[in-house]
């Protein structure tokens, strides 16, 4: 049978599941091809789980909404941390040249990057929205490197299921599941419009992940891990938002 074929037939099953036999019943097919969130058993429970699943399935080839030029917001608003961090204020009055990203876990060759290293791999750019999950949004160009080149650069093992990244930040990490780590457009983003990322906007370094929330697009990031294994990060749910009723999935 072919991939296609067979994603149409398990998502026919879960979505079935669901309707027949009830939640518990799509629970345990979810589960059986590992489309369970980190924070499935949390409070959001089988009806979490079943979103997760069907949009895992129906979305994972699907390409990222994209706006024209014309359509850039002109005054972005940047929902700034404040006060700046003590190893933020040191690193940006060195230009950043201090500044290094660690990219580990269930890799083969764990790296260490500078944001010279960065700018010498291939260019992406993309027209993408942020969407605040408090209702504002705003249209910007972000210009980076896909994830997935530093990830397969690094020798990613295929045991791999989720991608954990980290900010300069106190509390500010995430985790994305190994297909949205591999998208190309989710993008390690260093330029924004016509110049480098302003820090208020997370320069130097931001995980744009265009197809969820933007609290998945986490700013300032300097630490890349990926693991087989997400309960042993944090409280085992995937990132912090779980814990404050946030979903860990936040598909757009
Ligand atoms: N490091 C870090 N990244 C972060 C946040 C944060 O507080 N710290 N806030 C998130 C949230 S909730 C949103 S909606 C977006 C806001 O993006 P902006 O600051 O570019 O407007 O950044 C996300 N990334
Ligand atoms: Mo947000």
């Amino acid at each position: 049978m072919n991939k296609i074929s067979r994603r149409k037939l398990i998502y026919g099953g879960v979505a079935a599941a669901a309707g027949v036999g009830g939640l518990a019943v799509a629970d345990r097919m979810a589960k059986r091809y590992g489309l369970i969130p980190p924070d499935g058993k949390g409070v959001y429970g089988p009806g979490e789980t079943l979103t997760y699943a069907c949009q895992r399935l129906l979305t994972v080839h699907m390409p990222v909404r994209e706006f024209p030029r014309s359509m850039i917001s002109k005054n972005p608003f940047a929902n700034e941390i404040s006060p700046r961090n003590d190893e933020l204020k040191r690193l940006e009055a060195g230009g950043f040249r201090d500044w290094r990203l660690v990219v580990d876990g269930t890799v083969a060759h764990p790296l260490v990057l500078s944001l010279a290293d960065l700018k010498t791999l291939p260019v992406h750019s993309q027209i993408t929205e942020v969407a605040c999950e408090e209702g504002w949004s705003y249209i910007a160009e972000w210009i980076g490197t896909p994830l997935s080149g530093v990830l397969r650069e690094a020798g990613v093992l295929p045991q791999t299921r989720y991608v954990v990244y980290d900010a300069l930040e106190k509390n500010g990490w995430e985790s994305i599941d190994i297909s949205e780590a591999m998208h190309p457009y989710t993008l390690l983003t260093m330029g924004m419009n016509d110049g480098d990322l302003p820090v208020p906007f997370g320069g130097p370094l931001r995980l744009r992940v265009p197809r969820q929330l933007g609290y998945k697009s986490v700013k300032f990031v300097i630490h890349i891990t990926a693991t087989d294994d997400i309960k042993k990060f944090g409280k085992g749910l995937g990132s912090v938002d779980p814990e404050y009723g946030y979903s860990w999935y936040a598909g757009i």
